[in-house]
This record gives structure tokens, C-alpha cells and sequence, in this order.
């Protein structure tokens, strides 16, 4: 199964498992992630969640064979996919907690910066390189990394499409915590244990009040961000962008 759910006593684990491709987000892995949400809602003995990548990635972001082939049409529809789920953990009942065990890029990091927090391993490298693909972030990074790291600090991890490694990181608010590898999901899952063990009640009512702190006006930014998303679908850069990494080479961008 490309996403799995294991019940840990009151915390939901769910794990993207598609680690050839680096958890990848196809639309398949997009509507599998939705279904385990679906499915921890729907059991009354869960009351937070953490969420991690099998493999050497969390995620790599969406998935790029998919993305290569899409005009303008199919970007817009696959934006708004992304944006459903990221939507979801946002706005889900309970904490998510995301363990980065390792790439975090793209809609991968956007992912992460859905969840309520972010704890790393030293292995993970965060960022958004879609410019590199003569893109932009389209699942609400440009809206969430300002806002969880610093408004100049998203500039430049945004314009230069720079990733970066877990202790800077945490230095920038992206996490909260750095871990070992062998120790992150044990990290993880004692968070989620010690949130477990507040009432659900009154940390589900905390989540919508900060939801409605951080996230002003967020619904009209998120649908610009998909129109200027599906717009760069129209561009040579585009697929420029995305042929040169699927056949392993620099891209050469032309600015049309
Ligand atoms: N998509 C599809 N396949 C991917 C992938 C991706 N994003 N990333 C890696 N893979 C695949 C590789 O093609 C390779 O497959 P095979 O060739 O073995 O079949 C396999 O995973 C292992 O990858 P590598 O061989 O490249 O592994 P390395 O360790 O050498 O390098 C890497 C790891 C993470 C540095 C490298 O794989 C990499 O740069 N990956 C791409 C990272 C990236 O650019 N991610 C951002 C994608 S853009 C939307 C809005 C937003 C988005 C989408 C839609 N709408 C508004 C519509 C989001 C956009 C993105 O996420």
C-alpha cells in the first residue's frame, strides 16, 4: 500500500511508503493520504497523528513524471488536490506531527509545513526547488513557509531554491526538534503520547484558534498561489524544467 496506517495505542501512525520514488506524491499516493485521514477521523481511540516517509525520504515532492505531461488544465487540478490535503492536515481535528526522516522538498516540504509541527532527523534536507523546475511551490508554500520560518527567510529559500539541513532547520523555526535517525520516530511518537494524554476536547478547540491566528486571509492567498501555479504550466520553462530532471541534466531557462 503506497500510504499505511498503524494504530500506536491513541496516536494514529501514518507512513508514506513508496520509497522508490521517493514518496513522490502521485495523484494515487495524494488520495490514498486522504483515505488514512478518513480513516483516523473516523476512529474514535485516536487523537493525534504523526506522519513520516519510508525509506530515505520523507518526500520528495509531487510527483515529477506525472507533473511533466500536465498543461495548464490538468496543473490547476492537480493544485487543487494538493491543496484538499494539505487543507485536511491543516485543518484536521487533531495534532499531526510530521517526522522528517529525510528529504522534505517541494509539495513534500509543503506537506510538512501543513502539519502542527515538524520535528527532523539530522538526515533530512527541507526546501522548494520549484523554480528549478521553472515553477513555483502551488500546495501552500508560499503562504505556510513564511509564516512558520520568517517572511525573508522564505524569499530566499524560495528564490534560490536552496534546501536545507536539519540544523538549519531548527535554527530557522522550519522544526522543532533534531533527532538521530534511530531515535525520530520514538521522538515523534512520545509527542504525540504526551498530547494523547491532554483532553481532546481542549487541544482540538487550541488548533482551530491558532488555525485562525496564522491562517488570515490564507483561503484567498491559496487560490492565487493555484492560479500562478497552473499559469507557469504555459510557460518553455516549465518544460524545460521538468525534462531536464527527468533526463538527468541542467536546465537551460529561457524566460518565456
Ligand atoms: N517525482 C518523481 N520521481 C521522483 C521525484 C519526484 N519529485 N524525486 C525523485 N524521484 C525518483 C527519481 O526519478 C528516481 O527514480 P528512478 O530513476 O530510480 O526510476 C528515484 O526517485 C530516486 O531518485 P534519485 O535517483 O534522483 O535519488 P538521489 O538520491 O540521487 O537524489 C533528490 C535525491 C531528492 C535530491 C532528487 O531525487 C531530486 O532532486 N528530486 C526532485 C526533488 C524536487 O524537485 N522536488 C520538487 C518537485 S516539484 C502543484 C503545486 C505544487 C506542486 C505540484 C503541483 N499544483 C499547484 C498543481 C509541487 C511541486 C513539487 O513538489
Amino acid at each position: 500500500m503506497p500510504v499505511d496506517l498503524e494504530r500506536r495505542g491513541p496516536v494514529g501512525l501514518v507512513t508514506l511508503n513508496r520509497p522508490e520514488a521517493l514518496n513522490a506524491l502521485s495523484p494515487e499516493m495524494l488520495d490514498q493520504l486522504a483515505a488514512r485521514l478518513d480513516e483516523v477521523e473516523a476512529d474514535p481511540g485516536l487523537r493525534v497523528v504523526v506522519l513520516t516517509g519510508a525509506g530515505k525520504a520523507f518526500c520528495a515532492g509531487a510527483d515529477i513524471r506525472h507533473m511533466g505531461q500536465a498543461g495548464p488544465v490538468e496543473a490547476r487540478a492537480f493544485a487543487a488536490l494538493g491543496h484538499r490535503l494539505a487543507d485536511r492536515i491543516a485543518g484536521f481535528p487533531h495534532p499531526v506531527i510530521c517526522a522528517v526522516n529525510g528529504y522534505a522538498l517541494g509539495g513534500g516540504c509543503e506537506l510538512a509545513l501543513a502539519c502542527d509541527i515538524r520535528i527532523a532527523s539530522t538526515a533530512a534536507r527541507m526546501g522548494q526547488p520549484e523554480v528549478n523546475l521553472g515553477v513555483l511551490p502551488g500546495w501552500g508554500g508560499t503562504q505556510r513557509l513564511a509564516r512558520v520560518t520568517s517572511p525573508g527567510m522564505a524569499r530566499e529559500l524560495i528564490y534560490t531554491a536552496r534546501p536545507v539541513g536539519a540544523e538549519e532547520a531548527l535554527r530557522i523555526g522550519l522544526v522543532n526538534a533534531v533527532h538521530p535517525p534511530e531515535a525520530l520516530l520514538d521522538a515523534a511518537l512520545a509527542m504525540a503520547g504526551e498530547i494523547a494524554e491532554r483532553p481532546a476536547g481542549a487541544v482540538s478547540a487550541a488548533k482551530e484558534m491558532l488555525n485562525l491566528a496564522l491562517g488570515a486571509d490564507m483561503p484567498a492567498a491559496l487560490a492565487r498561489e493555484r492560479d500562478a501555479f497552473a499559469l507557469a504550466f504555459a510557460t518553455e520553462d516549465q518544460k524545460e524544467g521538468m525534462a531536464a530532471f527527468l533526463e538527468r541534466r541542467p536546465a537551460r531557462f529561457t524566460g518565456r
